[in-house]
């Protein structure tokens, strides 16, 4: 009887759920970074957003990704290889180019050779799971090549049309991803089920505070000893974990067993990177 009153009011609170999970790369500082963050598609392609924050206009580049030795490029289930989206409406263009076994090759420009903010999701592309997958070395991250022909580069143009390089000061400031780690949203105690246990480690946690994800990501074993990842007791995936997660974690828990529809991210396999910022 108790579980049905508390229920009722959650509809307004899980409506929320669907908003696109936020980076957990800290945003706290203002420096320059690229950065590669994956997700599991529904139809379980896994996709490698190459994201840019603070990042000075340009006008042209490209760079190399180091994917490891856990991970190939790959095409989706729909054939494709990558897709390009968030920069061709501000007149850029950005394709992505195999690059050996265990890398990609980046390349952007504008299409009138004008410096242009391409800060954001700059293109994405797919990636499968090697035969030599490491859980434990699996970071994907930029690197910076050059060789007889070419250098990697952002090239920035002054009005003297002079080039600056900005992407070894990028690489400078942006974190190296450790590891990526898989895990079910809302599992806490990584039995595979998202259930009512679940829910109530969550709530035992934050009866009187909240947890940032960013901040306990390398500590929250002592919080959530059977977590996969910090993230996972974050249900709604806002990178923090307070009690409303405890609730949709219920939520999904009674949406299952009484065979209703449940539109939130719990339940749905994400990957947590670890920075080492
Ligand atoms: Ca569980
Ligand atoms: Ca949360």
């Amino acid at each position: 009887m108790k579980t049905k009153k508390l229920l009722a009011p959650l509809i307004a609170v899980s409506m929320v759920a669907g908003a696109m999970p936020i980076s957990n790369v800290s945003a706290a500082s203002n420096d320059p970074k690229i950065y590669v963050d994956l997700h599991y598609e529904d139809d379980g392609d896994i996709r490698a957003d190459v994201m840019l924050e603070n990042v000075p206009t340009f006008f042209t580049g490209s760079f190399h990704i180091d994917l490891s030795d856990s991970w190939t490029t790959t095409n989706n289930s729909q054939g494709r290889f990558f897709t390009t989206t968030d920069c061709t409406g501000s007149g850029g263009h950005a394709s992505v180019h195999e690059a050996g076994e265990h890398g990609a090759f980046i390349f952007i420009t504008s299409t009138d050779m004008e410096n242009i903010d391409f800060n954001g999701r700059l293109v994405s592309f797919y990636v499968a799971k090697s035969e030599n997958y490491d859980p434990n070395n699996n970071g994907i991250n930029v690197v910076y090549k050059s060789g007889e022909n070419f250098v990697d580069n952002l090239y920035h143009s002054a009005p003297d049309h002079s080039y600056t390089n900005l992407l070894p000061q990028t690489l400078e400031t942006t974190p190296t991803m450790l590891g990526a780690y898989e895990y079910k949203v809302g599992d806490v105690n990584s039995d595979g089920y998202v259930d009512a246990v679940d829910c109530s480690m969550v709530w035992s946690e934050t009866k009187d505070r909240s947890y940032c994800v960013d901040d306990i990501k390398n500590t929250y074993q002592s919080i959530f000893p059977k977590a996969k990842c910090a993230a996972a007791p974050d249900a709604n995936q806002d990178n923090w974990i307070s009690y409303e997660d405890g609730d949709l974690i219920l939520q999904y828990y009674a949406d299952m067993a009484t065979g209703n529809e449940n539109n939130t991210n719990v339940g749905k396999i994400d990957i947590f990177e670890l920075f080492d910022d």
